[in-house]
């Protein structure tokens, strides 16, 4: 097999604001799985970030290992990349981010990445609302190491080959809304209508932006009796809403019936547009997001869409009080301005 991507590309392909065609923001091409629910993703990606004339070295990829954790080589080849160590994607995003805050952060990372070995900087990097976007890539299982139960497989969950998970299952969009997650989504790979919106508005929020994404296993756990194969979640995918999202400046062109429409205006002036289906839920209502995951919970739905979101969050940076010139762009005489200065800032700790 080659991994040499053909270049022939239709010449008439629509161009971005940029002039961009979407070839642009592609990768190299895929080695996963024919099948994979993660290539989904990593077309939603390529798509939000073309309609949105993303520039493509305004973008940094992170990630850590696993088949989710490879594929920032499969889309946005012309940005940063830095493929980290097993779990350890959000302290590397924390250090890029805090040294260069004028770029995107867009974390990729896998259920076992997030919610085993990384579960320690996940919280961690929830709880301190970093400015990125965080896609989990949700398979119930360790998909690069054969298919091993993950702590998201649910319990009661059949592996491929045929043993019951006898444990519970980590929510992880769940536990990021109880610790202060100010934009939380949930979707399915299989869905890219709304996925696309959802990377969208993610990429324009202001702190922290997570989106569990389930997406199946073809190799490993996408038999009968698993709750993360195609066929499981297509039945059982219940959605909180439809989901639009319109930058600032375009006109909002779509009308929706009164009382289940619902727009989130965004701080740049940007509009999440909802045409919401469960009428008790209010995506900018902390509670009654967590009142709605229960609920989906205890009927054995998945909730899809935006599940919570407030645009008026301040991030790390703010809390921080950091500088607003990245490090790389601050010259030596005010990054070491010399021992006067230093003796002064001691005097003033003393
Ligand atoms: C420190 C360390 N421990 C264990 C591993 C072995 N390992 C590689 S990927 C992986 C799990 C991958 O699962 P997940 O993050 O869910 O990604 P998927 O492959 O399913 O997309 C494990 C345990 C490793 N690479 N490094
Ligand atoms: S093993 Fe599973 S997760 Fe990994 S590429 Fe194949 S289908 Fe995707």
């Amino acid at each position: 097999m080659t991994y040499i991507k053909p270049k022939f590309r239709h010449p008439n392909l629509k161009k971005n604001d940029l002039g961009y065609t979407i070839d642009y923001y592609e990768g190299s091409l895929s080695t996963l799985c024919a099948g994979c629910g993660h290539d989904s993703i990593s077309a939603a990606i390529i798509q939000a970030s073309y309609e949105m004339n993303i520039q493509p070295h305004r973008l940094a990829k992170l990630s850590g290992i696993g088949c989710s954790s490879k594929t920032p080589a499969y889309f946005l080849s012309n940005s940063h990349g830095f493929n980290s160590v097993h779990g350890r994607m959000p302290s590397v995003a924390t250090g890029a981010a805090l040294a260069n805050r004028d770029l995107i952060y867009f974390g990729v990372s896998g259920d076992g990445d997030s919610a085993s070995i990384g579960m320690g900087q996940f919280v961690h990097v929830v709880r301190r609302n970093l400015k990125m976007v965080y896609i989990v890539m949700n398979n119930g299982c360790y998909g690069l190491t054969k298919g091993q139960d993950s702590a998201t497989a649910d319990n009661g969950s059949k592996s491929k080959a045929g043993s019951i998970n006898p444990y519970e299952s980590i929510d992880l969009a769940g536990l990021a809304l109880e610790l202060g997650a100010t934009f939380v989504a949930q979707s399915f790979s299989g869905d890219k209508s709304q996925l696309v919106p959802l990377i969208k508005a993610a990429m324009n929020h202001p702190g922290f932006a997570f989106i569990n994404v389930i997406s199946p296993c073809v190799t490993f756990n996408n038999n009968v009796g698993s709750t993360k194969s195609y066929d499981y979640v297509r039945e059982h995918v219940e959605a909180t809403a439809t989901v639009d999202f319109i930058p600032s400046m375009k006109e909002i062109k779509a009308s929706y019936d009164e009382g289940s429409s619902k727009q989130v205006k965004m701080h740049d002036g940007s509009v999440i547009q909802l045409q919401k289906l469960a009428n008790d839920w209010d995506p900018q209502d902390r509670q009654s997001a967590l009142n709605a995951m229960h609920h989906a919970k205890q009927k054995g739905e998945i909730l899809t869409g935006l599940i919570y979101t407030n645009p008026n969050t301040k991030d790390l940076h703010f809390t921080l009080n950091t500088v607003e010139t990245p490090l790389n762009a601050i010259s030596q005489h005010k990054l070491c301005p010399g021992n006067k200065v230093l003796q002064e800032i001691n005097a003033g700790f003393r």
